[in-house]
C-alpha cells in the first residue's frame, strides 16, 4: 500500500478528461508502440478489428471511432510492447513466479514461444510446436475416456476458432465444455430459453433510440460497457426515463460526459443519466421487480374499476402468453411488507417504478452480473420478463429483453457450439455434415469441471483463453483441482495465474491477439464475431504479430486436432486453416442462420442473426411466452446464515473495478468509486462500521458462511465508508474468489454465487503464517 490515503471522493462525472488522462498513462505504461494510436482508431471499424474489450454493438460498425477509455486499456494491454520471453521462464522457477501478483504477472507482457513445464528444473522451457502438439496429443489418446478431459473457453475466442474447437473435441469424444458464460449470462440463457423460446437479448441498438424507459438492474456500464453510456446518453436527453437498481451509486449510470462531445468537453459539462435510482439490498431484484408487477396489476385493477384502458396488454397476453391468471393470482398473494423487506426499497419507491413502467410505451430492460450471479438468478430474470410481457414489451420497436454480455464473443461462442448441454438436433447435424457420431450425453460445466478434477474423474485441463484457477469460486479447492491433473495446458497471449497452478505435465501455447494481423496460405485471414445484440462481424487484426512464433487461435485447435486425431478423423483440419473461408463455410453448412456466411459477414457492419422471440415466434415446447410465478426468496443461504449466528450477518457482492478486465489487473485505481493504490478495499455503510466497534480504515479479515464446514476467508481489506444499503458489502473480484464455496451456486444454471456470499467480519490479525498463505493464494501481494 502507498503512504497515500487511498481513499478520495470522486465528483466528476463518468468519462471526460479523467477518461482521456486515464488512456494516456496507460499507453504509456504498456510502451505501445506508435502505431498504438492508429490501432486504437481501427478498433470496432468496418475494417478494423473487433474490441477485445465487452460485447456492447456498434453503431453499423461504420461509424466514426468510438472513443471508449476500457477498451483502449484492453487494446494497449494487448499492443504492448513488453514480451515475457522464455529469459523470463529462465530466471524465474515456476514457484517464485507464483509469488509475484497477478498484476506483476500481466506487466511481464506478450509470451512469445510455446512452453513446457520441467520437473526437474521447475521451469517452463522452450519446446517446438510439433512436439508440443505430439505429446499433448499422446496424452489425450491414452486417456481411459475421452470424458477424462476438460475443454474450456474464454468468451474472447473468435467463432471460426470456437467452431473448430468444439468440432474437434466433440469428434474426439466429449462435450465437457466449462466455460465463462458458466459464471456469467448462464442464468440469462436458461431463463429466457424456457420463459420465451430463445436464450438470447431481443433488442437491437435502434432499440434505445425508441425507448421511453430503460431499466438497468445489476451492471455498471460506465466501467464495463463504457460505449452503452453512449446509447444512454442520448436516450436521456431526449426524455426517456432510466432507472436504475443498483446497491452501490454507480458514477457511469448518474452522469457522463461524452469525450467525442466537444462541447461538453470544453464546459466540463456531463448529462445525467439516470431519472430515478434505487438502492436496493444485493440480491433483492426479485422482491423489487415483483413489487412493481404488483403495482401494475394493481394499476390494471383500478382501471378496470374506473372503466378507463387497461394498464396491461390484454391482446397480447391472450395471443403470446400463458400462465397469466396463475401468475396474477399469485403475485396478488405476496405480501408487500415481504417485498419491502427483501428488496429493501419503499413500498412508495417500488411503487414510483411501477409507475414509471406502466407509463411508458415502450420499455427495454437490462441487466448483468448484479442479477446474474445469485442463488435465485433464474428466478430473478423471470420475474423481468414477466414485466416485460405485461405490456407487450417484447417484440416491438423500442422494447425488450437486454442482458448486457461481457465477453466480446461470449455469445458467439454459444452459437458455435461451445455449451456442454448441445441439443439433439445440433449433433444430429453434425453428424450428418462430417459423417462422425457426436457424444450425446452432457459434459462439465464450470462447477461441474473442477467437481470432477477433484474427484479424479478428470484428469486434463485444456484452457482456449482465459484464467481458469483465478476466475473461478472457492480459490483453495480449484488450486488443488488444476494440481491433481495430469496434464494442463493454456492457449493463451500473456501470463496468468492458470499456468503457475498447473498438472504434471503443462504447456503454455501463445497465440496471436485480435489486433494483430494472421496470415495463412491464403493471405490475411480475417475471424468473425457475435456481439450482445446478435449482429456477426469481421475482425481483422492490424499490427505485426507480438512475436514470429505466434499461431493463430484456429490453427492452434487445427494442429492440436490433427495431432490428437490423425488419420482417424474426417476432417482436413491443416487444409481448413489455410483460408478461413474454408472454416466459415462449414459453420454455414452446420447453421442454418448463417447461410452465406463468407459473402455476408463482408458487407460492412455484417449481418444480424435472426431471434424468433424478437419477431413473436415463441421456440418453446408450449410455443407461448410463459409467466413464471416465484415467491419471494426468504431461505437463501444469507438468511439462514443469520438465523444461525448472533453476530452481523453481511451479503458480500464481488464486483469489478475500473482498472481491471476480470481477472486481468490493468492498474490499481477504481477512480469512480474514489479509491487510488489500493484494490484490497471493503465498501461497507458508515452505521455497519459503526455497528462492528470499527472504524473506516481499520482492516479487516472475511470469512463466508456454509454449511459444508470448510473454513473460507480472505485476509487483509480496508472498510470504506460508502452509499450501500446497511448489511450489504462489496470488494473486488477475484481477491474474494477464496470465499465463495464451490458448492454455492444458482439454481437451475449453476453460476456461483459470486453476488451474494454470507460473510462475516473480523478485525485483521496479521498472523505472518497465515498473510504469507492467503497472499500466495490470491496472488495479489509480493511476499518474498
Ligand atoms: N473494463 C471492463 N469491461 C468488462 C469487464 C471487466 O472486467 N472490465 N468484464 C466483462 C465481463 S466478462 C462481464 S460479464 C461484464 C460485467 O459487467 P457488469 O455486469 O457491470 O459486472 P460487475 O462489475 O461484476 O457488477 C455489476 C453491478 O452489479 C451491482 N450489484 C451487485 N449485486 C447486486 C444485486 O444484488 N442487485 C443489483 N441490482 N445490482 C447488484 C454492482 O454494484 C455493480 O454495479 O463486463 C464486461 N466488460
Ligand atoms: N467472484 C467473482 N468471480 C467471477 C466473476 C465475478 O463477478 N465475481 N465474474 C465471472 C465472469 S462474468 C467471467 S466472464 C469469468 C471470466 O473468466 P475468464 O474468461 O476465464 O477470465 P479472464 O480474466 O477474462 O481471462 C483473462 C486471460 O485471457 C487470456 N487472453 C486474453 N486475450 C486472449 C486472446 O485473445 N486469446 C487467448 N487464447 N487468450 C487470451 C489472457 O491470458 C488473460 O490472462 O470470471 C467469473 N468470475
Ligand atoms: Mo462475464
Amino acid at each position: 500500500m502507498s503512504d497515500k490515503n487511498p481513499i478520495r471522493r470522486y465528483d466528476g462525472p463518468a468519462g471526460g478528461w479523467g477518461a482521456l488522462r486515464s488512456v494516456a498513462k496507460h499507453l504509456i505504461e504498456q510502451d505501445v508502440p506508435v502505431s498504438g494510436a492508429r490501432t486504437l482508431l481501427s478498433a470496432n471499424q468496418p475494417d478494423g478489428f473487433d474490441c477485445p474489450g465487452c460485447a456492447w454493438p456498434d453503431r453499423d460498425h461504420t461509424s466514426t471511432f468510438e472513443f471508449c477509455e476500457n477498451g483502449a486499456k484492453a487494446v494497449a494491454a494487448e499492443a504492448t510492447k513488453h514480451r515475457a520471453t522464455p529469459e523470463l521462464f529462465a530466471e524465474h522457477t515456476v514457484a517464485e513466479l507464483a509469488r509475484y501478483s497477478d498484476y506483476w504477472l500481466e506487466n511481464q507482457g506478450r509470451l512469445t514461444h510455446p512452453m513446457r513445464w520441467d520437473a526437474a528444473s521447475d521451469k517452463y522451457l522452450p519446446i517446438a510446436w510439433d512436439e508440443a502438439f505430439a505429446r499433448i496429443g499422446e496424452h489425450l489418446r491414452a486417456l481411459a475416456s475421452p470424458d477424462e478431459a476438460l475443454f474450456y473457453t474464454s468468451g474472447r475466442c473468435s467463432n471460426e476458432a470456437a467452431f473448430l474447437y468444439q468440432l474437434f473435441v466433440r469428434e474426439f469424444g466429449t462435450n465437457n465444455f466449462p466455460d465463462c458464460s458458466n459464471m456469467c449470462h448462464e442464468p440469462s440463457g436458461t431463463a429466457m430459453k424456457a420463459q420465451i423460446g430463445v436464450g438470447k437479448g431481443t433488442v437491437q441498438l435502434r432499440d434505445f433510440e425508441l425507448a421511453q424507459a430503460i431499466f438497468i438492474f445489476g451492471q455498471n456500464p460506465g466501467t464495463n460497457h463504457p460505449r452503452m453510456l453512449g446509447e444512454l446518453r442520448q436516450a436521456a436527453k431526449r426524455g426517456a426515463a432510466i432507472v436504475s437498481f443498483n446497491p452501490l451509486r454507480e458514477r457511469g449510470l448518474e452522469k457522463f460526459a461524452d469525450p467525442q462531445d466537444k462541447l461538453e468537453m470544453l464546459h466540463n459539462g456531463s448529462t445525467r443519466i439516470s431519472s430515478d435510482y434505487f438502492q436496493l439490498r444485493i440480491g433483492g431484484d426479485l422482491a423489487a421487480v415483483k413489487g412493481m408487477i404488483k403495482r401494475v396489476l394493481e394499476l390494471d385493477a383500478q382501471a378496470q374499476r374506473d372503466g378507463a384502458a387497461r394498464v396491461i396488454d390484454t391482446a397480447f397476453i391472450a395471443e403470446h402468453t400463458q400462465g397469466f391468471d396463475a401468475f396474477a393470482a399469485e403475485v396478488a398473494a405476496e405480501a408487500w411488507d415481504t417485498i419491502v423487506a427483501e428488496s429493501g426499497l419503499s413500498q412508495d419507491e417500488i411503487e414510483r417504478a411501477g409507475d414509471i413502467y406502466a407509463q411508458s410505451d415502450s420499455v427495454i430492460c437490462c441487466w448483468g452480473m448484479g442479477i446474474t450471479q445469485h442463488k435465485h438468478s433464474v428466478a430473478t430474470i423471470h420475474m423481468i420478463v414477466n414485466l416485460l410481457l405485461l405490456r407487450g414489451n417484447i417484440g416491438r420497436p423500442g422494447a425488450g429483453a437486454c442482458p448486457v454480455r461481457g465477453h466480446s464473443n461470449v455469445q458467439g461462442d454459444r452459437t458455435m457450439g461451445i455449451y456442454e448441454k448441445p441439443s439433439p438436433a445440433f449433433l444430429d447435424r453434425l453428424r450428418d455434415v462430417f459423417g462422425f457420431e457426436p457424444p450425446r450425453h452432457h459434459g462439465h460445466d464450470t462447477v461441474g469441471a473442477i467437481q470432477a478434477m477433484l474427484e479424479g474423474r478428470c484428469k486434463t485441463f485444456f484452457g482456449l483463453g482465459g484464467n481458469f484457477a483465478t476466475a473461478t469460486p472457492d480459490t483453495e479447492a480449484t488450486h488443488r483441482a488444476l494440481r491433481r491433473c495430469d496434464l494442463t495446458v493454456h492457449v493463451t497471449t500473456k501470463l496468468n495465474r492458470s499456468h503457475l497452478v498447473h498438472g504434471r505435465d503443462a504447456y503454455i501455447l501463445p497465440c496471436l491477439g485480435r489486433t494483430e494481423i494472421d496470415l495463412q496460405a491464403a493471405g490475411a485471414q480475417g475471424v468473425t464475431v457475435e456481439d450482445s445484440m446478435s449482429m456477426v462481424h469481421l475482425s481483422s487484426g492490424i499490427n505485426a504479430p507480438a512475436a514470429p512464433q505466434l499461431l493463430s487461435e484456429p490453427a492452434i485447435v487445427a494442429r492440436l486436432a490433427h495431432a490428437t486425431l490423425g488419420e482417424r478423423s474426417r476432417i482436413d483440419w491443416l487444409d481448413l486453416i489455410g483460408d478461413y473461408d474454408r472454416i466459415r463455410d462449414l459453420i454455414a453448412q452446420v447453421f442454418d442462420d448463417f447461410h452465406d456466411f463468407n459473402a455476408r459477414v463482408r458487407v460492412p457492419g455484417g449481418f444480424h442473426l435472426p431471434n424468433a422471440a424478437a419477431e413473436r415466434r415463441w421456440i418453446n415446447p408450449q410455443g407461448k411466452a410463459l409467466f413464471k410465478a416465484h415467491a419471494v426468496p426468504t431461505d437463501l443461504p444469507v438468511h439462514r446464515a443469520r438465523a444461525s449466528r448472533e453476530q452481523p450477518v453481511f451479503t458480500l457482492a464481488t464486483t469489478r473495478s475500473h482498472d481491471q478486465y476480470n481477472t486481468t489487473i490493468y492498474g490499481m485505481n477504481d477512480r469512480y468509486r474514489g479509491v487510488f493504490g489500493e484494490r484490497r478495499v471493503l465498501f461497507i455503510h458508515a452505521d455497519d462500521i459503526a455497528a462492528l466497534g470499527m472504524k473506516a480504515g481499520d482492516w479487516v479479515d472475511l470469512e463466508s458462511l456454509c454449511d459444508d464446514g470448510v473454513k473460507r476467508t480472505a485476509a487483509r481489506f480496508l472498510l470504506v465508508e460508502y452509499n450501500i444499503p446497511r448489511g450489504c458489502l462489496a470488494a473486488y473480484y477475484p481477491e474474494t474468489n477464496s470465499l465463495v464455496p464451490l458448492s454455492s451456486f444458482a439454481d437451475e444454471a449453476r453460476t456461483p454465487t459470486s453476488k451474494s456470499i454470507p460473510v462475516i467480519v473480523h478485525p485483521h490479525v496479521p498472523a505472518r503464517g497465515r498473510e504469507l498463505q492467503s497472499a500466495k493464494d490470491i496472488g495479489l501481494v509480493r511476499v518474498d
